[in-house]
Order: structure tokens, then sequence, then C-alpha cells
């Protein structure tokens, strides 16, 4: 009974022992060597996949979101004889006229800075005088079905868009885009 008892005892303390060097082998040598690797290993898939995923989804994502989304696009339709922009408003900075001409025949796109009414710009020969308003770009003659595009910087203000092909501004051919 006795040494029956001692030998248990000694079993349980070389269980002991056992369940502790393991745990000393596990919580010593492991855990130092494997969870910095683990972690890296973890860390280091996360943030190729970051890198990886996130900027090459994100540009195209914004890239293909642009011509729709932009608040710094107006869209511009000259027909015979109107011009028509959508919206009639932009943020002040970089502001993209993206034209189409949608009439039958040849027109432009001229952008003025001006507080005038729409229609009262100086006339000569038919055309607005360019040389006595504040002209900030312009789309050159765009034939029908025809499309160009100019990126100006503007600050806050009335600005007036025109076609000035002779005869086109007095016949009704401008818009008014307000920047703010
Ligand atoms: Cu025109």
């Amino acid at each position: 009974m006795n040494r029956l008892h001692r030998a248990r005892g000694l079993a349980v303390g070389l269980g002991l022992l056992a369940v502790m060097t393991v745990g000393a082998a596990c919580g010593g040598d492991d855990a130092p060597a494997t969870t910095p690797t683990a972690t890296e290993a973890t860390a280091a898939p996360t943030e190729a996949g970051t890198a990886a995923t996130t900027p090459a989804a994100t540009p195209a994502a914004t890239e293909a979101a642009t011509p729709a989304v932009d608040p710094g696009t107006v869209a511009v339709v000259l027909v015979d004889f109107s011009v028509r922009a959508t919206p009639a408003s932009a943020p002040a900075g970089t502001v993209t006229f993206a034209t189409r001409n949608g009439g039958t025949v040849p027109h432009e796109l001229v952008v003025i800075r001006s507080d005038s009414e729409p229609g009262a710009l100086p006339i000569v020969d038919g055309f607005v005088d360019e040389a006595a308003v504040d002209v900030r770009g312009e789309v050159a003659e765009m034939p029908d079905g025809g499309e160009g595009s100019v990126a100006l910087e503007l600050e806050s203000g009335r600005y007036l868009l025109i076609c000035n092909v002779v005869g086109h501004y007095a016949a009704g051919m401008v818009a008014v885009v307000t920047v703010e």
C-alpha cells in the first residue's frame, strides 16, 4: 500500500514534470520563435493584400466614377442655337467643360468671366468682342457631333458660356455657370 502510494506519487510527479517541461518548451521556446513569425506571416499578407487590393481598387473605382460624379466637371451641349450646361454650378478650382456639339452646324465654346446679363455682351460684326471681355478659355470649333474639352482654373464668380461663331451668340447661344 505504502509502496504503491509512493509509486503513484512518483508517477504524478513525473507527469507534472512532463507537463511542466512541455509547457516550458511551448511557452519558452515556441512562443518567442513562432509567435513573431506567425504575426509577421499574418501581417505580411494583410499588408500585401491591403497594398495590392486597396490602391488597385481605389484608383480604378475613382477613375470609373470621375466622369459621372466629379463636381468639377460641367457637361456642355451646344445646339442650334442654345447652350446647355449641366450642372450650372461648380466649385472653385479646376473646372472641366466636357463639350459636345449636338447641333447640325459647327459650334465652339468660349468661357467668359462676366457679371453681365447673358445677352448683354458687346457685339462687333456679329461676334462677341473677345478683346473687350474676360475670356478664360475655349474649345475650338467642333463639327456637328464633335466633342472637345477644356480644363480651367476658375475662381468663384459668374461665367458665361457662349458660342462665338458669327451670329450664334445673338441667336441665343449663351448659358450661365456659377462657380462657388
Ligand atoms: Cu454656335
